[in-house]
């Protein structure tokens, strides 16, 4: 009964995201191309990073630099972890790419490159399919879940 009701919450937050999700999440300066993530609590010590899912076009959003911004509005510290996905950072000087997972402190915002070189090279690797990256809050995911989506098609 308990993981059906949070089945339940997981959805209608979801569909909330996908209706909300083009207006807030997807915004372009000119400059860069910026996604938004926030942080939130949900019952049972879970959390989840909204918007759930992200569509990005290669084509079109790759243009110019990927920029994610985590903002985390709770109590608690929340970690943003992507699966293949690389960051870009420089370090004494010297560019570098490291998997994506940032730490988040309550009240906090952080902002990362995403290295745009490494998703053009796995789309191409894919026969130009549609590819698939998970994120999530590795401290506070629940056993069901499966993470948010960022999609990146050709
Ligand atoms: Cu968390």
């Amino acid at each position: 009964m308990r993981s059906v009701r949070r089945f339940v919450l997981a959805v209608a937050i979801g569909l909330g995201c996908v209706i909300g999700g083009g207006v807030f999440a997807l915004a372009s300066t000119g400059l860069a191309k910026e996604i938004q993530f926030v942080a939130r609590d949900l019952e049972d010590q879970q959390a989840v990073w909204l918007p759930r899912e992200i569509v990005l076009q290669q084509s079109t959003d790759f243009a110019e630099p990927l920029i994610f911004r985590f903002d985390n509005p709770t109590a608690r510290t929340h970690v943003f972890e992507a699966p293949g996905l690389l960051e870009s950072v420089e370090e004494n000087g010297v560019q570098i790419t490291r998997p994506v997972r940032v730490t988040i402190a309550p009240g906090e915002n952080e902002q990362i490159a995403v290295d745009r070189n490494r998703i053009t090279s796995d789309v191409s690797t894919d026969k130009n399919r549609t590819v698939t990256y998970r994120f999530y809050c590795p401290l506070h995911r629940a056993d069901d879940d499966g993470g948010g989506t960022i999609a990146v098609r050709p």
